[in-house]
């Protein structure tokens, strides 16, 4: 009789870049998804921090929140002996796929990204080559392990199918070079807005007041949704293009407790904004104190944080040979 041999899983991929303190809308948008996803796929979870160069940082901070983001990948559930969770720069194919990469991706693809355009208004003297060939790295992260599954928030979706379309046309050239990934992308909670201006994403590089961080205090998480803007109207109800606070409110509470922003809606219907607020800061303090927590642990012991982090990297490193040496050959780069 036949040996059955377990079908082997497929392939999971996912960064997060060091740019500041990881946000409530990173952790509904991208890596509470990783968690809930990692168990049936083979997972590398990546620590972007040479995506992050493409804005200024501060060395000290950079360090520090690379770290940080390290333990907070463990603390909110990952398994680091199950997934690999390492730091960009210390693999070193990354960087040298990427260059491939950018010989097959078109200057008027790139100019198209809107992440670019919204950096580029943002950061107007400092409009960089690496913040332009942004996707091209990001392209390069993805088709080195040879991904089937990307799970990220909705501002990176046209990353994504920029990466397919790299992956189609290489493929065309020198077939079955790589799998094409998906993107993953969750249907509620994918696009969580800043708290001082919902008509923007929430995003980790703005001022603290628009954004509640994994790691905020209790007290720190409610006033600032105290401060959240809303609107001059009365009534909650989920309507994100007229009433675009008072529905990120809804977005983030019904993310948190697994319902929809229309059923918070009603359970909440003739109640003032002060209880909508309420009831959102006390279910974020909730779900997110247990992380922290674990945070707290973790951090407590940094040989730990770093053990994993060297013997993770070994093996993303093996992995990512593997491609870069196909990519390599397939192209004709003279092997000796
Ligand atoms: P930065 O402000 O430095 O550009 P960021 O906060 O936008 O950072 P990234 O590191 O670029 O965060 O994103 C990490 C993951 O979190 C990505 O999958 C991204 O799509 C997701 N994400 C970022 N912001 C949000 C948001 N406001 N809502 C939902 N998902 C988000
Ligand atoms: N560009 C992503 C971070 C990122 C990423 C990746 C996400 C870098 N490399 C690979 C998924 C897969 C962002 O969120 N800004």
């Amino acid at each position: 009789m036949e040996a059955t041999q377990p079908t082997p899983k497929k392939t999971l991929y996912s960064a997060i870049q060091p740019s500041g303190s990881i946000t409530l809308g990173n952790y509904l948008g991208a890596l509470r998804n990783f968690v809930l996803l990692a168990e049936d796929y083979d997972c590398l979870f990546c620590m972007a921090d040479l995506h992050a160069l493409t804005v200024r940082q501060e060395p000290a901070a950079l360090r520090r929140n690379t770290q940080s983001l390290a333990a907070l990948y463990i603390a909110c559930g990952l398994d680091p002996e199950k997934s690999l969770i390492y730091c960009q720069s210390h693999v070193p194919e990354h960087a040298e796929l990427a260059w491939i990469l950018n010989c097959f991706t078109y200057m008027g693809e790139l100019s198209r990204m809107t992440q670019f355009k919204d950096k580029s208004a943002k950061h107007a003297d400092n409009i960089n080559a690496g913040l332009f060939a942004y996707p091209a790295l990001m392209a390069a992260d993805i088709l080195l392990y040879q991904t089937h599954l990307v799970p990220v928030g909705a501002d990176q979706k046209q990353h994504l199918e920029l990466t397919r379309d790299i992956a189609t046309r290489m493929n065309s050239l020198y077939p079955g070079l790589f799998v094409v990934p998906e993107a993953y992308i969750p249907k509620t909670s994918a696009r969580i807005m800043s708290l001082s201006d919902p008509t923007r994403k929430m995003s980790k590089s703005d001022a603290e007041d628009s954004y509640i961080a994994v790691l905020d205090a209790p007290d720190v998480i409610r006033k600032k949704f105290r401060r959240a803007v809303t609107d001059s109207e009365t009534e909650i109800r989920y309507d994100p293009e007229n009433k675009p606070g008072v529905s990120n409110l809804l977005s983030i509470l019904s993310a948190i407790k697994g319902t929809t922003p229309e059923a918070e809606a009603e359970g909440l219907r003739g109640l003032q904004y002060g209880a909508l607020k309420e009831a959102t800061s006390e279910a974020v303090v909730a779900a997110l104190a247990p992380i922290q927590e674990r945070y707290q642990t973790l951090m407590g012991d940094k040989e730990y944080i770093s053990n994993i982090l060297k013997t993770n990297a070994e093996r993303a490193h093996y992995l990512a040979q593997k491609t870069l040496r196909k990519v390599y050959k397939k192209l004709g780069l003279y092997q000796v």
